[in-house]
């Protein structure tokens, strides 16, 4: 039996807005105000963004850079990362509020044209629910969860990207097959994790992550600008022929 296409599942940092220039600068003034001597430059974080989550990135870094930077160990540097990301999201839920993150060039048409279409809108991202909330509210008002019934993010799904388990709940919380959706990621780790859970992947690289290998992807796009519901049905009929 075909699987109509029911749902369409959103990615965040990169996906939804060009996010990461500015996560990269809320890092780097917390680990200013924090006293660690760490400032990561762009290329340092186009590579340190293969690994999803802050905090993971940020312990990750730190088992590179241990013996030349501070030499506290074990707790007392779990704690002092966790000041710091809860310092780093405070900064960059500021920049969000302050209404410097755009969403990217056709994402609200096409979650407009989804909506109208009956389409059911969610979320799938590895980053702090606080960075979710800023930017949806800001992009939809106060009322930006009556358009995205289904959120799962850094406090549902603690194993990240390019682990499925938050696609997975995703599927689960909308009672849908993954046939019946189609994700949007803009990198490799979201596009291995969507795909280990079944789904079809729409990608719109950014400068962070155009470099990486997006084999699997039913279609890799500058951006979704001009992309219609009726583009994402073509591309669904597509892949249940090349499944049949
Ligand atoms: C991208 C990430 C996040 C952000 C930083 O998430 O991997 O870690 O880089 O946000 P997405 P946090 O799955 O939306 O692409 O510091 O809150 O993790
Ligand atoms: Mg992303």
């Amino acid at each position: 039996m075909k699987q109509a296409l029911s749902a369409l599942v959103f990615d965040v940092d990169g996906t939804l807005a060009d996010t990461e220039r500015f996560h990269l600068q809320a890092f780097n003034e917390a680990f200013a105000s924090e006293g660690l001597d760490w400032r990561w430059d762009p290329s340092t974080y186009t590579r340190l963004l293969e690994i999803s989550g802050g905090k993971e990135r940020m312990l990750a870094y730190w088992n590179e850079v241990r013996g030349e930077t501070v030499d506290i160990e074990g707790n007392a540097m779990r704690d002092l990362l966790d000041r710091v990301h809860l310092a780093k999201t405070a900064t960059y839920e500021a920049m969000v509020n302050g209404g410097l993150v755009q969403l990217r060039p056709g994402v609200m048409q096409l979650l407009e044209d989804a909506q109208r279409s009956g389409l059911a809108l969610a979320i799938a991202t590895t980053t702090s629910p606080v960075n979710v909330a800023a930017l949806l509210r800001r992009a939809f008002g106060t009322q930006w969860r009556l358009h995205f019934p289904v959120v799962c993010d850094a406090s549902t799904a603690p194993r990240k990207k390019p682990h499925p388990q938050v696609y997975l709940q995703a599927l689960q919380s909308l009672r849908l097959p993954a046939e019946a959706c189609i994700a949007f990621e803009d990198s490799a780790n979201g596009l291995r994790s969507a795909l280990a859970a079944g789904l079809g992947v729409v990608i719109t690289p950014t400068r962070f992550t155009a470099h990486q290998d997006f084999n699997g992807a039913l279609r890799v796009l500058y951006d979704l600008a001009g992309v219609r519901v009726a583009d994402l049905l073509a591309w669904h009929e597509e892949r249940l022929q090349r499944a049949a």
